[in-house]
């Protein structure tokens, strides 16, 4: 399955009010929404969700920030949907970011970077399951 993905609206876009416009975004690009709704992490959920950077110097900023403030999590789906959607959001950076891009338009800096995208198909899978119930998507 490389139709499904997984997307986060980070606490600096919703706090911006930046989250209709980035929904709208995602419909204007041809994705679906599957499924979304509004969450807060705990910092021991952030710091689960983002295991795979517990080695990293930036996590506990990381995990700090994306606890401090409501989410939107969302299941996508597009035809290539992992690839698609990391070319949607742009460069980790949005300094790098392509012009267009949401994360160009919308970040505040590097670590508040308005939005996640998964690295690949199976971790779409895992992320989905670890925010969603079956009978949440539709
Ligand atoms: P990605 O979100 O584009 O996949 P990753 O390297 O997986 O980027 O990093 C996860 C998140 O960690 C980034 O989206 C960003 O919020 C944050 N991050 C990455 N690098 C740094 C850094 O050097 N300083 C602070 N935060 C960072
Ligand atoms: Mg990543």
């Amino acid at each position: 399955m490389n139709n499904i993905t997984f997307a986060i609206i980070k606490p600096d876009a919703v706090n911006n009010n930046f989250t209709g416009k980035i929904y709208n975004h995602i419909l204007k690009s041809g994705f679906k929404v599957l499924s979304a709704k509004l969450i807060k992490m705990s910092k021991h959920q952030a710091q689960n969700f983002y295991l795979i950077h517990n080695d990293k110097p930036f996590y506990n900023e990381l995990t700090d920030f994306m606890s401090s403030g409501k989410c939107m999590v969302l299941a996508l789906k597009k035809d290539n949907a992992v690839n698609e959607w990391r070319k949607t959001i742009g460069a980790t950076n949005p300094d790098d970011a392509r012009e267009g891009t949401i994360r160009k338009l919308y970040a505040n800096s590097l670590a508040e970077n308005a939005v996640h995208g998964s690295d690949s198909s199976e971790n779409a899978k895992k992320e989905i399951g670890f925010f969603f119930s079956e009978i949440e998507l539709i």
